[in-house]
């Protein structure tokens, strides 16, 4: 156990000072794409993944039984799935959504799909899951409810996917996510000439203010092309800085998903560099959790807001609606790898370091998140209500991955 931390202390020294020298090798033999401009941050980001993934090998089996070395999920980049692999994937998330939803009625009218059951539930407790102490650990805890969904109610054997950001940084067009071909999670709207940029508000701090994006209309190809959005819009950014919302956003509101992608969004906040920066120079879980999110004060909209923006659209800028543009789950893949890293290279002092309270921006003031506080996510799993402290943790409590 000793050994092991000295050993871990040591690389990590070792690696730290790396960090500092400009690389220019290192991602021989990865055919990962790659702007050249952040060809070294990328290679230190490669660096930084094995080093998480031997500390969550290394960390297993000291204590947890229910995760072992040959249990361990590996979830992967989407360019790393092959054309059969990505419409597997793709062939369970529309499996979700011809399954019948879950959700009472009387709760949700709009909810009418097995899929719409994980959007109705992030709706529903948008207020408390962001900008708050749950963010983090309610998302991980979602996105391996959405998995498990996929495996065990649509028959996927696969691997979780994640979306490389900093890959696509300079350009969403081009993106494998969301190139609008057929291994693809559809791409761009039809193209609305003459629209304006979105306003991302947060709370009562200035907004931040989006170019424009290059779509606007409905999606044109691609696997969802026909997907129908049920609910919402409940908190969306639109082309012109207006928010649109309904008084009733679970009601029924059966529409075409809209795409707008944004590349700037990506490029600004969720390039290589601000990956590298945010895991590298996060001191503690409070400064980490409200920089990938965006300082309020910063004029920025962080990793998370800038993937978000970036697709752009109907449900995807539905601060609310937002999962149910299929996106979501590679978008929440990528921001959970990113605290995975981080809680890697020091899992002494951030694997259970939680800080927050349970309100947006602790409006209205609520008491701290702790270990012992519980989280549920509604009628996607029978409102099961699991404690923190296990959902910290990719190989304790019900999880048992790691990423590469
Ligand atoms: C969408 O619907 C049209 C008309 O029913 C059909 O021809 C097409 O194959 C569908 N596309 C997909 C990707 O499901
Ligand atoms: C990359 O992201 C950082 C932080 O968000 C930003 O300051 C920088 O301008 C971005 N780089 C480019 C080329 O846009
Ligand atoms: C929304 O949250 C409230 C409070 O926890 C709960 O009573 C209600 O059933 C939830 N509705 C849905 C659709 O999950
Ligand atoms: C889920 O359970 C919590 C208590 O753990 C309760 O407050 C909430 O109303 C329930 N939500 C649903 C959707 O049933
Ligand atoms: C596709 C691509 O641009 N790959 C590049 C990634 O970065 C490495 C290291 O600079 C280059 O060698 C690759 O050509
Ligand atoms: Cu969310």
């Amino acid at each position: 156990m000793m050994l092991t931390w000295i050993l871990t202390f040591t690389t990590l020294l070792i690696l730290t000072q790396c960090w500092e020298l400009p690389k220019t090798s290192g991602s021989q033999g990865n055919d990962k794409e790659n702007s050249s401009i952040w060809a070294s941050e990328f290679a230190q980001l490669e660096s930084l993944t094995q080093f998480a993934l031997k500390a969550t090998q290394n960390n297993i089996g000291d204590h947890q039984a229910g995760c072992t070395l040959e249990t361990l999920k590996i979830r992967r980049n989407w360019r790393q799935f092959s054309s059969a692999e990505k419409k597997d994937y793709i062939r369970s998330v529309l499996c979700l959504q011809a399954l019948p939803s879950r959700t009472p009625p009387e709760l949700a009218p709009g909810a009418k799909t097995r899929y719409d059951d994980f959007v109705a539930t992030h709706m529903n407790q948008t207020e408390t899951i962001h900008r708050s102490g749950f963010f983090l650990a309610w998302h991980r805890y979602f996105t391996h409810e959405f998995e498990l969904s996929l495996r065990n109610e649509c028959g996927y054997t696969g691997d979780f996917p994640y979306w490389d950001w900093g890959a696509d940084a300079d350009s969403m067009e081009n993106s494998p996510v969301f190139d609008g071909s057929d291994t693809s999670l559809s791409g761009n709207g039809a193209f609305i000439p003459k629209q304006k940029g979105v306003r991302v508000p947060i709370g009562n701090y200035t907004p931040v203010f989006l170019p424009p994006g290059t779509g606007g209309g409905c999606v044109t190809s691609g696997p969802f092309v026909n997907y129908t959005v049920n609910m919402g819009p409940s908190y969306l950014s639109i082309p012109g800085g207006d928010i649109v919302f309904r008084r009733f956003p679970l009601d029924h509101n059966p529409r075409c998903m809209t795409r707008d992608l944004t590349t700037p969004a990506l490029r600004s906040f969720a390039n290589y560099t601000s990956i590298l920066h945010l895991i590298l120079h996060s001191q503690d879980i409070l400064n980490f959790e409200t920089s990938i999110q965006g300082r309020p004060e910063s004029g920025s909209i962080g990793l998370h807001g800038g993937g978000h923006y970036a697709m752009g659209g109907d449900p995807g800028n539905d601060a609310d609606g937002s999962p149910g543009d299929p996106g979501f789950w590679h978008h929440h893949g990528m921001i959970d790898r990113v605290w995975w890293i981080w809680q890697s290279l020091d899992l002494t002092n951030r694997q259970y370091a939680v800080a927050g309270t349970e309100t947006y921006l602790n409006q209205p003031a609520s008491p701290d998140v702790t270990l012992q506080t519980t989280v549920n996510v509604g009628y996607v799993n029978g409102n099961r209500s699991i404690a923190m402290k296990d959902i910290m943790s990719t190989t304790a409590g019900p999880f048992c991955y790691a990423y590469v």
